[in-house]
């Protein structure tokens, strides 16, 4: 089955390929006329009201282009520093771009507190309804930037252990793809998902 993911960070679209590629669902990026479409987020402070909105202009394109039938994915997710009051949450990507892993660690610095999440809110448009996934990863802010692998803040944030799964104090920069997915906030929001598919179909 083919799965649209109106998306425009590549790392989040090879995260979902690793989640739906083994339930035989091809994902592919969401593009008209070869580009993403620009999508207006809501200023607010919930990364579930950003997702709703993306998905219902997501379903108004594809209807635009005769595929209202096919289904689409959306994504909305952050990093929540709880020092910063959760900060940077839903300004995320804005705050990554002007500051990068670097300047969160210049804001953290001499603070012993170090807790943070990763949070995700998805949506996917099943050609006639929405279902939506949350998902939280608990971790640290590692004291430097570690690791190539992943996007994002991945190479400042070490996952606390989780059912089992250890790091062994690596960052999300240092770890392989599935192993990043045994902790992933991403892969929890897409999990409510699929067992919400399930349940309607
Ligand atoms: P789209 O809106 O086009 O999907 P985006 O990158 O702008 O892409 P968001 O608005 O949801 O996505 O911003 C989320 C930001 O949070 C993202 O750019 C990363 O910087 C960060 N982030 C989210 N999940 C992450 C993860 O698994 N690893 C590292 N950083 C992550």
């Amino acid at each position: 089955m083919q799965l649209w993911f109106m998306t425009g960070n590549k790392g989040k679209l090879l995260e979902a390929k690793h989640v739906f590629s083994p339930l035989g669902f091809e994902v592919e990026q969401f593009k008209i006329n070869g580009e993403v479409p620009e999508i207006i987020e809501p200023q607010c402070d919930s990364l579930e009201e950003v997702a709703n909105a993306k998905i219902k202009q997501g379903i108004k394109l594809l209807q635009s282009i005769g595929k209202g039938k096919d289904a689409l994915l959306v994504e909305d997710s952050g990093l929540f520093i709880d020092v910063l009051g959760g900060f940077p949450g839903v300004y995320s990507a804005f705050i990554l771009e002007k500051i990068g892993c670097a300047g969160i660690l210049k804001l953290l610095e001499n603070n012993e507190n170090r807790s943070a999440s990763f949070r995700a809110s998805s949506c996917l448009w099943d050609g006639q309804r929405i279902h939506m996934g949350n998902g939280i990863c608990n971790g640290v802010i590692f004291d430097t930037v570690c690791g190539e692998n992943g996007f994002g803040y991945d190479p400042i944030f070490i996952p606390s252990d989780f059912l089992g799964n250890s790091t062994g104090e690596k960052t999300f920069g240092e770890v392989d793809i599935s192993i990043k997915e045994k902790f992933s906030h991403r892969k929890k929001a897409l999990d409510e998902i699929l067992a919400s598919l399930k349940n309607t179909h």
